[in-house]
């Protein structure tokens, strides 16, 4: 059950589509805050534009909806404003790593002590299905009807090289991980970032013979591997199978912050 006193039932009926992950993001990320025993009077939700970005508009606290890309600039200013403040980003792969890239990595650069949470669903959902920086190289989306021809950014290892001081991925599949990595991002000074895959089966599953909300959640499921895992099978030089992506803790560290509570 998603935390009564956080969640705006006022709001229901939400705009995802059925099967969507973000409802278990945004539970998770509750549940998270919960367990830090944040006030909601020093807790501010921060988002861009984006299904993903439409979460804090159901959770029962201060939020800024900003526009699309900018949601890292508007927190950081609200954290250098108010240093006292918890400040939780949500955002989405477009978000987050097209149009905001280089808030992104800037973020990361400064260390802004903020948790910063991308539901990376690897496509433009709110649009209808856009090709994004995230779509895995040789799937189909509505710009990229051939298959997808470009790399795609790993999200969770620009965050470590760029500096942020915790870095974590899971899935929406990953329900207990994704919490406690939130959580621990929570009480990490500094910038936290979470990425987490996430289903969205009306605009990737249904260009990708994924059409069913299973077929999605077994898909994620089953291209996670744990980062240990995947480092112990390059250090003997076993095969890693096609489309495999790490999830676990990424990074874990304490550069020096900007923002931080005094
Ligand atoms: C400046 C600007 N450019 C483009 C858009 C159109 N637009 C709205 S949401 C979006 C992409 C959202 O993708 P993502 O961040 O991955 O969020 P999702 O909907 O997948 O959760 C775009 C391009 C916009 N609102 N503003
Ligand atoms: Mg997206």
């Amino acid at each position: 059950m998603i935390a009564p006193d956080w969640f705006r039932e006022d709001r229901l009926p939400h705009i995802y589509c059925a099967g969507c992950g973000n409802g278990t993001v945004i539970n998770c990320t509750l549940a998270a805050v919960e367990e830090m025993g944040w006030k909601r009077n020093e807790t501010v939700f921060v988002s861009g534009i984006g299904c993903s970005s439409r979460a804090p508009g159901y959770i029962l606290a201060d939020s800024l909806h900003t526009t699309h890309g900018r949601a890292l600039a508007f927190a950081t200013g609200v954290k250098l404003a108010r240093p006292d403040l918890n400040v939780v980003v949500f955002t989405g792969d477009g978000d987050l790593a097209a149009i905001g890239g280089n808030h992104f990595i800037h973020a990361c650069r400064r260390n802004m002590d903020m948790t910063v949470i991308c539901m990376n669903n690897q496509i433009y959902g709110m649009t209808g299905g856009q090709g994004s920086p995230t779509t895995p190289q040789g799937a189909f989306s509505t710009t990229t009807p051939y298959g997808s021809s470009e790399p795609a950014f790993d999200l969770a290892e620009l965050a470590v090289a760029a500096g942020a001081n915790y870095v974590a991925r899971w899935t929406s599949y990953h329900v207990k991980e994704l919490t406690k990595a939130i959580t621990t991002g929570m009480q990490t000074p500094g910038f936290a970032f979470i990425e987490v895959r996430t289903q969205c089966p009306t605009n990737f599953g249904r260009h990708n013979k994924l059409r069913q909300i299973p077929d999605m959640i077994e898909y994620l499921r089953g291209h996670a591997m744990h980062v240990k895992k995947y480092d112990r099978l390059l250090e003997e030089g076993k095969p890693i199978p096609e489309g495999t992506f790490t999830v676990g803790e990424l990074a874990r560290r304490n550069r020096p912050a900007m923002g931080v509570r005094r």
